[in-house]
């Protein structure tokens, strides 16, 4: 065996032993992270972008920060606070520094207040289908969510269809 190929079989050997021992510490810091009351709220199933809302709540001793989401079925994901201006208007603001989630306390993401904006949905959805996003936190790692999908305005048709 050449010296190439001896080089190229370490650095295999060294990428798996890397990413079992990350995989191990993601989930074993990732179930002090718990994440409850998940939904998606979308305006009509033909929408084209929607909101994500769940209560996230940190049993752990070490603060953590959510900073970012992914998602297949969205082109764009954005951490929104939403605000109420002095002109009284409501506005959605991006979270660019994410949202901290400290030792010991819970944050609830909710309608009229902070939550996840999907952008650009590829598909259409029907209540109570189920919506996969992945929430990024700076410690956790990746915690991945199938969420329930509540659809805001149902026609008289589409209630009878489902
Ligand atoms: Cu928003």
């Amino acid at each position: 065996m050449g010296i190439f190929s001896r080089i190229i079989m370490l650095r295999a050997k060294f990428m798996a032993a890397f990413v079992v021992s990350t995989l191990s510490f993601t989930q074993a810091i990732a179930e002090e992270i718990v994440i409850s009351d998940g939904t998606a709220l979308l305006a009509t199933k033909f929408a084209k972008s929607g909101a994500v809302y769940f209560e996230m709540q940190n049993l752990g001793g070490v603060g953590d920060r959510l900073i970012g989401v992914e998602s297949e079925i969205a082109q764009k994901t954005e951490l929104h606070s939403h605000e109420i201006g002095a002109d009284g208007v409501a506005r959605m603001e991006r979270l660019e520094d994410g949202i901290s989630l400290p030792p010991g306390q819970s944050r609830i993401l909710e309608q009229g207040g902070d939550h996840i904006m999907l952008m650009g949905l590829t598909r259409a959805f029907s209540q109570g289908d189920h919506l996969e996003i992945s929430l990024i936190f700076e410690n956790a790692g990746e915690i991945s969510l199938a969420l329930p999908v509540r659809i805001a305005r149902r026609t008289a048709r589409s209630e009878r269809s489902e």
